[in-house]
């Protein structure tokens, strides 16, 4: 039997809700918007709505922000809490596929089923605000920012985006100026997926599999639509810096963007007019540089290579198309390539040296192009072992700087490993040779030290040569300084159905963008939207779609699946706009900063999405920005990333194990208010902890308790109000109490430590059940605190309270009232300790309000239980009391 009748009273509660539109937020343009109260924007990553549902990871972090958000409206804030749905992409098609239906028939279901579970979890959402990505609506703005992107470029010189026509004004060509769009189209190779049949995004790629699915994922030159989002690499990193964002996730960031400073370097080619230009971190090492690797990619390799060569780089080059980037670049792994005849001349010392290709230099970062320094890089090194190319040192390790001898070392190769670094290091009178020869033994010095062997470096530290080396470069035009990303552009376009049309067309080879009077472009109705297996993406199915005019064709492509999640939250603050896709007011006012930074006052979320929507929503922010349509340059000021919820067996909670938790059973069994309380409970909101249903079972029973401080069953069964419950004042003691949790709860909201606000009311709670007579107010007191935790049971109580109590009813919800004023003076109770004495000797302590009167004092001295020890068998004669200090019985 169920402790309180939450299955009846929960059920009303939401349906009130829903029917009063309880948790609507006005904002600017609505009539009733109090522009005075300042604002607080809360934010869910909205979910996926998949066919499995919801599971017990979402409410964790739903319920943090809703209890968040009903303590900021209780505190006098506008609060928007919104939800929506990030409904395009690949999740959702693939389901469609798998139950053989229409991808929008699944997704309208999959939504209609979670908004009915987060209705029974009583989350104060405004519904009037739901976004839904695949809303025509909605995506017409994605395409219109798509657009924003394709109209804009990057300047350098400013560090921001700015309007194309700029540049068409300045005389570049068509071509020039395509090439500088933020949104281009370009061939590469890129990720192909053929089990998804699409093309992928760096960041969608883990250990060479898809993140969806895992599917084998392949590289392959294709025409993609790309965003140039390395333009933004440096920004992306300097304005984290104001962010209140966990470390770890910064850090997470900056190591994808991966800033390396150094040099670009152009080698010549003996017998050639062409170059190869070089990225290297260490110009200092230049002198060093024995040989040259291409990437096997690399539009040079048939430009170098010699006809008796030919014939193994072509193998080679076949070898190394199937690989990914994680295999090429492993360090462990057995070093591999081909000499391609060619070589190539070291700009400093016009020294002639091989040009090699090895799988082991990517085309994808810097130049494609590497100068091989083995004797610093430890790759180079064991390139050079393997194939007995030379190794030169020009770097002294700082410990061995000064010891002339060394300097001079000899480095040519050898056939035998062993022999060659013997030779390196075996100069007759060297100091410090044995530790030299550790070094080599081990591997390339690739610290930093003094130059050496390096001409006008020599005697340099690394630093210097570093920034010396490039004045030379550059003032020879050889080269110049250059910062280079690990970022490599977001790759936009996918061969699948279930996602935004872009808004463009082709007419003679060339890309233009439809007038914006045309959006949204909706996506053709297709029967058969299967991926082909193909890079022919199936919308080309819909001939008469695909024809945009006589002379015209639509783009084919369909934007990924993060598209839609770019700029959501901006959408919340003007779900119903049809002129913009967020109105200047809406966007000062919900994102708007009133001199701190501004942007989502916090947004709450799992770590996986740190390289992905975190980035990607970053980048289109700052666009919007540079152009002048959001005010703020970062979207989410503070972030907070909820634990994994591991199953009862502390392991991740999967179909497989069998130790998922459906949350839909545990409201069945509980109640929804159980369940969330029991979420906030289990541990604070960032740490990973198991599931445990005894944990369940103890919030449920504290919430009965709670019930139970006004409620009690009569002989028929039936819920009435309990007669304990009186319009009483409150004593000092339980006062206090009342006072210290009206504190603690609300300190603890502030930093999101849930579960010690939630101990609080716990211990008020006991107090006012071991009190025999519940003040109302108290009882009051406790359920505000508790509402936004709890809000179902706390609406129940202080209605039926109000009913029988008319001066503590609310007028409107609980939800709707103010936080109740927290007293200070309160928790200061006057208290003694009273020493208690038989006959003289210490038998224990009473701690008592100062004016307690002298009887019930007396009482309370003779229950303890040391104190019946001692009297027992005599009799009192007499209770000696020193006020405020000590109580003496005489017995005999
Ligand atoms: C010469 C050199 C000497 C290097 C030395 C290192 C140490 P980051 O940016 O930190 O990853 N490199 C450059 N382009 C490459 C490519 N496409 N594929 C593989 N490797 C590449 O490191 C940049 C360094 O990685 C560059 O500096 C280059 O090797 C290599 F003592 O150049 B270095």
């Amino acid at each position: 039997r169920r402790q309180f009748p939450f299955d009846e009273f929960e059920p009303k509660w939401q349906a009130l809700w829903d029917e009063k539109k309880a948790f609507r937020t006005a904002g600017p343009g609505d009539a009733d918007f109090d522009a005075s109260k300042p604002k607080y924007f809360v934010l869910d990553m909205f979910p996926y709505p998949s066919g499995a549902g919801l599971h017990v990871g979402h409410p964790e972090g739903y319920t943090a922000t809703d209890i968040v958000g009903r303590y900021k409206k209780l505190t006098g804030f506008n609060v928007l809490h919104p939800m929506g749905w990030d409904a395009f992409g690949l999740p959702a098609e693939q389901y469609a596929i798998k139950t053989g239906q229409h991808p929008r028939t699944t997704t309208e279901r999959n939504i209609d089923g979670f908004r009915g579970q987060l209705k029974r979890l009583g989350f104060a959402y405004d519904w009037d605000r739901e976004v839904n990505t695949t809303d025509p609506g909605y995506f017409k703005w994605t395409q219109w920012i798509f657009l924003q992107l394709y109209h804009s470029y990057f300047d350098g010189a400013t560090q921001k985006a700015r309007p194309i026509a700029e540049l068409e004004a300045k005389g570049l060509s068509r071509d020039e100026v395509d090439a500088r769009r933020l949104a281009f189209v370009s061939e590469a190779p890129v990720n192909w997926c053929p089990e998804l049949g699409t093309v992928l995004s760096n960041e969608e790629v883990i250990d060479g599999k898809s993140e969806v699915g895992g599917f084998p994922v392949e590289r392959r030159p294709l025409r993609q639509w790309m965003l140039r989002i390395t333009d933004y690499g440096q920004r992306l990193i300097d304005e984290l810096e104001g962010l209140d964002w966990p470390e770890g996730i910064k850090l997470l960031q900056k190591n994808w963007i991966g800033r390396s400073e150094g040099a670009e370097v152009e080698f010549g080619l003996r017998n050639s007019e062409r170059g190869i230009t070089v990225f290297t971190t260490r110009p200092d090492t230049l002198f060093g540089a024995t040989y040259m690797v291409l990437a096997p990619e690399h539009a040079l390799v048939d430009v170098i290579v010699t006809p008796e060569q030919k014939e193994a780089v072509e193998a080679y080059r076949k070898v190394v198309a199937g690989k990914s980037d994680l295999e090429r670049t492993e360090l462990a792994k057995e070093k591999s390539g081909v000499f391609t005849g060619g070589f190539a001349v070291n700009p400093v010392n016009g020294a002639e040296i091989p040009v090699w290709i090895a799988d082991y230099v990517l085309s994808t970062y810097g130049t494609g192009a590497i100068m091989a320094v083995p004797g610093h890089d430890e790759r180079d090194y064991e390139f050079a072992l393997k194939f007995e190319l030379p190794i030169k040192q020009v770097v002294m390790p700082p410990q061995h700087y000064g010891e002339e001898s060394v300097v001079e070392a000899k480095t040519t190769m050898d056939q035998d490993r062993e022999s060659v670094i013997h030779k390196m290091v075996k100069i007759p009178e060297a100091k410090g040779v044995d530790d030299l020869v550790g070094i080599h033994k081990a591997k390339a010095f690739a610290g930093e030290g003094f130059a050496i062997n390096s001409g006008f470096l020599d005697g340099l530290s690394t630093q210097d040569a570093k920034r010396n080396m490039i004045d030379w470069l550059e003032e020879k035009g050889l080269g110049k300084g250059k910062v280079n990303f690990k970022l490599r552009d977001w790759l936009f376009s996918r061969q699948r159905y279930w996602g935004e049309p872009f808004p463009i067309v082709w007419e003679d080879g060339k890309h233009r963008a439809v007038p914006e009077s045309e959006l949204p472009v909706l996506p053709p109705d297709l029967e058969d939207f299967k991926p082909s297996g193909t890079p022919e993406p199936p919308l080309s199915k819909a001939t008469d779609w695909v024809r945009h005019s006589e002379t015209a064709k639509r783009e084919l492509n369909t934007m990924p699946q993060w598209a839609g999640s770019c700029w959501y939250y901006l959408r919340y603050c003007d779900p119903n706009n049809a002129e913009r896709f967020i109105s200047k007011e809406a966007d000062e006012y919900w994102m708007g900063s009133a001199g701190k930074p501004g942007g989502v006052d916090l947004y709450v979320g799992g770590t996986e999405h740190a390289v992905l929507h975190l980035l990607y929503a970053r980048f289109w922010h700052k666009v919007l920005f540079d152009l002048g349509h959001v005010c703020t340059p970062e979207p989410f000021q503070r972030l907070v990333n909820q634990g994994l919820i591991l199953g009862e067996d502390s392991q991740k909670m999967s179909k497989s194990r069998g130790n998922v938790v459906n949350p839909d059973d545990v409201i069945e069994e509980y109640g929804a208010d159980a369940l969330r309380l029991y979420e906030m409970f289990m541990g604070p909101l960032e740490q990973v902890k198991p599931w445990s249903m005894k944990g369940v079972e103890g919030v449920y029973r504290f919430l009965a308790r709670v019930w139970r401080l006004v409620m009690e069953t009569n002989q028929e069964g039936v819920w009435t109000l309990s007669p304990q419950l009186q319009d009483v004042a409150v004593d000092k003691k339980v006062n206090k109490v009342v006072h210290e949790t009206i504190k603690k709860v609300g300190d603890d909201i502030e930093r999101l430590g849930f579960n010690t606000a939630i101990s609080q009311m716990m211990v008020l709670t006991n107090a006012l059940t071991q009190v025999e007579v519940r003040p109302v107010s108290a009882v009051m007191t406790l359920l505000q605190v508790l509402n936004p935790f709890a809000p179902h049971l706390t609406e129940e109580l202080a209605e039926r309270i109000g009913a029988a109590f008319p001066e503590y009813a609310k007028d409107g919800l609980l939800a709707h009232q103010t936080w109740p004023n927290f007293d200070e003076a309160a928790l200061v109770v006057d208290e003694v300790e009273i020493v208690v004495q038989v006959n003289g000797k210490l038998r224990g302590r009473l701690v008592v309000p100062k004016d307690y009167d002298q009887a019930a004092l007396e009482r309370e001295a003779m229950a303890i239980e040391k104190v019946q020890e001692f009297v027992v068998g005599l009799t009192v004669r007499k209770v000696i009391v020193v006020p405020g200090k000590l109580l003496n019985i005489v017995a005999n």
